[in-house]
Formats: C-alpha cells, structure tokens, sequence
C-alpha cells in the first residue's frame, strides 16, 4: 500500500537541474496491532488479552490481562496448531487453528480456557473484539458445518455464548458468514448475523460486539462490528439486535473456546490474531478508534524543501523531515536506470535532514529521487 508524494520540479536552477521527487510512504506506516494491544491495555474495563505471540502455547497462549492462560484443544486426528504464524502486521504475530475436512468432530485444534484457567464469571455488559483471518470460504461436511471462534456455554447448558461464530446453518445468510449467537437456544431468533457477504479467504477481519445482558435473564441486546482491515475498512455496525430469549453464561465460571467450541470440537478453520475482552458494552466510537489503530497512518505530515547555494560552491540542498530517515536520495543522468545512492554531504539540521549535493557541472540536467 503506498503512494507517490511528491514530484517536483525544480524551474530554479536555470534549467541545470530537473529534480524528481518520488517517495514511496507505507500508508499504515506508526498505526499497529501493537498500538491496539497498547490501547486495550488502558481501558478499565479491560478484562482478558491474548496477543498469541510465542512458539508454545505456554507463551502464545498466555492471557495477558487476566489469568486464564489457554490449553491446547486437539481431537480426531489432531492436526497441529500453528504458532508464530504472521498477524495483520509485522508487531505481532498470531496462532494458526485447524479443522480437518469431513464431519464435524473429524478432527481439529485450537486454544481453550478451562479447568482452573476458566473464565471468571461474566457480568450483565460484556464486549470482545478479534482480529482473525478465515482460512475456509464455508465449512462444510458436518452436520451443523460451523466453526466456533469464541464460544462458551453454561455448566446447565441453557446459556449460550456463542459470541463468534463462522457457519451456516439454520441462518437464512449468505455462504458461511460470521455471526453471533446468544441465549436458550441455536436459533435465528437468537442469532446476529454480522457479515452479509461471504467472508474472503485469506482477509484479516476486525470483528467486535457489545453485549447487555438483561437482569432477570430474559434476553440480551447487542451490536455487532466488523471491518475487512485487508481493504482497509470501514467499520460497519450490525444491530442493534435483541435475541429471542436467555442470555449467555453469567454468574459462575466458564469454559471458553477460542478457534473452536468451549467443550470441543467444531473448530474454526483460520488464524487469530488479537483476542481482547471486556466487561463493559463499549460502544461503537470506542471500537472505532480502535480500528483507526490498526488502518490510520499517523506519519507526520512530509515536508520537502530545496534550494540552490552557490557558497562555498554551488549545491542543491534538499530538506525533509524526520519522518524519512530511513528514505534514500537516489541520482540518475537519465530517466533510465541505473539509479545510484547518493551518498555525500548528508547532515543533519534540527529535525530535518539534509541533503547537500554538488552541482553537476558537465550535463545540462540531472534527476533525482527520493526513495523509501
Ligand atoms: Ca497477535
């Protein structure tokens, strides 16, 4: 993802010179999962993080807000799970789940709260967000072909918290969406289906929902967010939805699925990146910003500046700022290759850097490029 800049002709220098400046600027460039996980980190209500970094899952899986590490989840004929496998970016990496082709509980892997790593109860608000990438357009060859991203599910059952969901079944929805399931029953009066088009293999999602529980256990409402972050967006905001009855798990401890269902199986075929929890029903400017974490650039804005000196002899002198220096004055005496580095008279003024570049006296024009 880059744009040219600039490209600048320099009319003052008589005709001598023709300068052509060209710089590349990665357009994410400052914006990170890094800063997501930063700015997770200062929210109050922040109350479970798991960033997936490590080549175990005694790294990869550790929760690092609260204390409900994850354990490895294989059943059927268990297909390793993928660790240090890339993110959406280059500050961090994700984990890799695995769904072998047939029934539903052919076989598959993927990462689980339980046993003394449960999930603390759950209170009536209740917000997640995650950034995964699906690795199937549907599933398919089960009975129910769904592939749980993050699941949970009362000890009596009668509570489900499927808060992400990819599948099929009952849903009246395109291919294998991404949805959210709550309450007393896998019905479509208890589903909020988020995505309206089939997913893209191979995309990187950002998927969020806030939930209300009400107190007395009649029904939840919520909202649903979601933006493609390989196309860069927009954010679109599904719902608010409230489900037909029942709400999910409150109250008591709970297993947690993530990349597959809380008590097994079903597994989600794709890789997870970012997984944060939060015990507020944060709203939609909220996940908004943090969104414009991941797909914002906050690179100052390029300032570019040349002159002629003709003291102590004559130079071009090409300034810009801070924010290039990693970039590369290339010269050419043609359009055509090859270009070479330039590499003498670099200084450093203030917060510019500084090109000085000695006139070429014996051709009647010269190009440059600024390069990143
Ligand atoms: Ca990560």
């Amino acid at each position: 993802m880059k744009h040219n800049l600039k490209l600048k002709e320099a009319g003052l220098f008589r005709n001598l010179l023709f300068v052509s400046l060209v710089a590349g600027i990665p357009q994410g460039a400052g914006a990170a999962t890094a800063d997501l996980q930063n700015t997770a980190q200062a929210n109050p209500n922040l109350i479970h993080q798991w960033s997936f970094d490590g080549e175990d899952v005694s790294t990869a899986g550790k929760d690092l807000k609260g204390s409900s590490d994850l354990a490895e989840r294989i059943y059927g004929t268990g297909v390793p799970l993928g660790y240090n496998v890339s993110g959406f970016d280059g500050t961090s990496n994700a984990f890799s789940t695995n769904r072998a082709p047939g029934g539903d509980s052919t076989g598959g892997a993927y990462l689980k709260a339980t046993g003394a790593n449960q999930l603390p109860a759950l209170g009536d608000t209740f917000s997640f967000e995650i950034i995964v990438k699906p690795s199937q357009a549907a599933i398919t060859g089960g009975t129910f072909n769904l592939g749980y991203v993050l699941s949970s599910r009362s000890a009596d059952n009668a509570s489900r918290g499927y808060f992400l969901m990819q599948g099929q079944a009952p849903l009246p929805a395109a291919a294998s969406p991404f949805s959210s399931t709550l309450g007393n029953g896998y019905t479509v009066a208890n589903t909020n289906i988020i995505t309206g088009s089939p997913l893209t293999v191979g995309d990187w999602y950002y998927v969020a929902g806030s939930y209300t529980a009400d107190p007395g256990g009649a029904n939840v409402t919520w909202t649903n967010y979601y933006a493609n972050l390989t196309t860069g967006g927009p954010l679109v905001t599904v719902g608010p939805f409230t489900n037909s009855g029942g709400t999910y798990p409150r109250g008591a401890a709970i297993d947690f699925g993530i990349g597959g269902r809380y008590d097994g199986q079903e597994a989600f075929p794709g890789s997870i990146d970012e997984v944060n929890l939060y015990s507020a029903a944060l709203d939609g400017a909220t996940f908004q910003a943090h969104l414009d974490q991941l797909l914002i650039t906050d690179t100052p804005e390029l300032r570019l500046s040349i002159r002629r000196e003709d003291q102590p002899s004559p130079a071009l002198v090409v300034f810009w700022s801070a924010a290039l220096t990693d970039a590369t004055l290339e010269s050419s005496p043609n359009l055509a290759d090859p270009w070479t580095p330039v590499t003498e008279g670099i200084t450093v003024v203030g917060d510019m850097f500084e090109y000085r570049i000695l006139l070429p006296s014996a051709v009647p024009r010269f190009f440059f490029r600024l390069r990143r």
